[in-house]
């Protein structure tokens, strides 16, 4: 007999996604099922992995420079974060930026996104905190904000590599659309690099990126009444030079059937489940990227090791 469900499927939208990656060739899975509680633990644990060298090095680039970037976003200005987290990096603008006229955290975890709030609403008190909780994949409505405060998004953390790139152009242009005439956008970027460094970054020693990729699949099994046996899956990361991605796969190890929702799916023994895709910008990709939305890059920030960017694209 199949477990109750923590909550009734009926026409669940992200069901719907998941039947349809499922039922595709190659299969695949939303990234955005990674992040339920399990899931944005390990994620936080691979931020602190030696190999996962990204969170550590956008944060060095933000504390070298958030001078200039805030400067470069003026006085009064309407700070709006897509996917704000647990607010680590944006408290390094707020302190920086001059009379702050608002912050706009926008997250789907609503409990993250209300503690958060109420924290930085404790902290900055002349800033108005207005968090949205959305999908940000999706088109979000904004709240209103002060009349002539220029708006300036935040998007950090290399999550524009998460799109693929017609997406990733989409989501862009949805930005611009929001920050209107004369707005900012302060992009981090993940840069090509070699394919070792590259690789070890998404299959860790201690694995934990193999964890976090298999937590995709007790999830489904949790929530959406599936019934994967995680030992059968093998978490595998390759970097795919010509798409300038690393994906991430869960690959069957046998031959077997899965249910879903009270479908079958029948896996392939080498079979591969398609996860996730990181993208990597090289100067030329990240230009094309920028005016295929309307935006220039106007300031590139990197670190020492020149392995990521904080851009400025201005509309
Ligand atoms: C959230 N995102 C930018 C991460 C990345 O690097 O693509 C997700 C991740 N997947 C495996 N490790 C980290």
């Amino acid at each position: 007999m199949t477990a109750p469900l923590a909550r009734p499927l009926g026409d669940d939208p992200v069901l719907v996604e998941i039947l349809a990656g499922l039922r595709g060739s190659p299969k695949t899975l939303p990234p955005k099922l990674f992040y339920d509680a399990a899931g944005a633990e390990l994620f936080e644990r691979i931020c602190e992995l030696d190999e996962y060298y990204l969170t550590r090095t956008e944060l060095t680039i933000l504390r070298r420079h958030v001078g200039e970037i805030a400067a470069l976003a003026g006085p009064r200005a309407a700070l709006v974060e897509y996917g704000s987290g647990a607010g680590v990096k944006v408290r390094l603008l707020l302190d920086a930026m001059e009379d702050p006229a608002a912050y706009v955290p926008i997250d789907i975890s609503r409990e993250q996104l209300a503690r958060v709030a109420s924290e930085l609403a404790a902290e900055y008190r002349t800033v108005p905190i207005l968090p949205v909780c959305a999908d940000y994949t999706a088109p979000v409505v904004i709240p209103d904000l002060p009349q002539r405060a220029r708006r300036v998004a935040f998007f950090p953390g290399s999550t524009i590599g998460n799109f693929h790139p017609p997406e990733a152009t989409a989501f862009l242009r949805r930005v611009r659309r929001t920050l209107g005439r004369d707005g900012l956008l302060i992009l981090g970027v993940d840069r090509r690099k070699d394919a070792a460094t590259l690789h070890a970054a998404y299959d860790d020693a201690q694995g934990v990126t193999a964890a976090f990729n298999r937590n995709m699949l007790a999830r489904l099994n949790r929530e959406y009444g599936a019934d994967f046996d995680l030992a059968r899956f093998r978490h595998r990361a390759v970097w795919n030079d010509e798409a300038s991605r690393v994906e991430m796969h869960l690959v069957s190890t046998a031959d077997q059937c899965v249910h879903v929702a009270g479908q079958t799916f029948h896996f392939a023994r080498g079979e591969t489940l398609w996860t996730e895709s990181s993208y990597k910008y090289d100067r030329q990709r990240l230009d094309a990227l920028a005016s295929g939305a309307g935006f220039s890059v106007a300031r590139l920030w990197t670190d020492e090791g020149e392995r990521f960017w904080v851009a400025a694209l201005e509309v």
